[in-house]
């Protein structure tokens, strides 16, 4: 079976240090957690920034501070820059860090709800935009897909040009106001996408180690990271990125499954171009 390719979603936009004091803030904080997913077996790492207070930024400059301190102490490693932010940031500002031509950055391919008030939009005039942006600078897009729905504009914008193949989709599962994360949704996505398309699942909350197991069963690729969930074990607060990691490098090792490096993670990928 293909080796596994394990990003650490580190950071995200929501998470905060009330709901675990190891949530990174700082530029210190985001290079430490960021090394510590690393070291752990990751070899993308999926990143948001923040101000020092916590308040997410799309920051083109904030996000070069951060790519900058990551790659001085893991060169080799992928870095995937959010183009989601946060809840009611508008296009331009969300694509700020594509300027900076990292190798892959996300590209989240429809509206939904976001908890309490929050809608998060993405237009098909959006998921366009941001398509389009991605083929010209040669950047490789993880089309995040919170519902089947999104896989299907997936399919038609890729016959419209706007998304080219090899794909790779990111299921996240379990957002409320998304799919759930039962075996029977994870079964329901990634039957629906092609053939020769790779993917990686993101299991929000409780959801996140069940379905990287049923994800390193079936060839797939796995997610883990404060952004969806700041738990090793039920009541126990992970102390680091690297320690969500971990766990999943134990459970793959368990199942017989190897860990992608990052340099074996873009052959699988098909990142031909060495961007940022
Ligand atoms: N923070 C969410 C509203 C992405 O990174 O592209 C969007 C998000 C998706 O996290
Ligand atoms: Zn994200």
């Amino acid at each position: 079976m293909e080796k596994l390719i394990i990003t650490a979603a580190i950071c995200g936009a929501e998470v905060l240090k009330e709901h675990n004091p190891a949530v990174p803030y700082t530029v210190e904080e985001c290079v430490k957690e960021a090394l510590s997913a690393y070291n752990a077996g990751a070899s993308i790492i999926h990143l948001h920034v923040r101000y020092d207070d916590g308040t997410p930024t799309q920051d083109k400059a904030r996000f070069k501070e951060v790519i900058d301190g990551i790659k001085a102490v893991c060169p080799e490693v992928i870095i995937q820059p959010s183009t989601g932010g946060a809840v009611g940031m508008t296009d331009d500002e969300r694509l700020q860090p594509t300027e900076l031509r990292p190798e892959m950055a996300t590209l989240d391919c429809g509206t939904l709800n976001f908890g309490g008030d929050d809608i998060f939009v993405n237009t098909e005039n959006t998921i366009k935009y941001f398509g389009k942006r991605m083929i010209e600078w040669g950047i490789k897009p993880e089309l995040e897909c919170f519902d089947k729905s999104m896989i299907d504009m997936v399919l038609r914008l890729h016959k419209k040009g706007f998304i080219e193949t090899p794909m790779h989709f990111d299921f996240v599962m379990g957002v409320n106001g998304g799919i759930g994360g039962d075996l029977r949704d994870f079964v329901f996505l990634r039957g629906s996408i092609p053939p020769d398309a790779t993917y990686t699942v993101a299991g929000v909350g409780r959801y996140e180690f069940p379905l990287a197991m049923a994800a390193i069963i079936d060839g797939g690729h796995v997610r883990v990271g404060f952004e969806d969930n700041v738990y090793l074990a039920k009541g126990v607060l992970a102390k680091s990125n690297g320690e969500l990691v971990d766990k999943v490098v134990r459970m793959a090792k368990e199942l017989g499954r190897d860990i992608a490096n990052p340099a074996e993670a873009r052959q699988i990928l098909g990142i031909k171009q060495l961007n940022g």
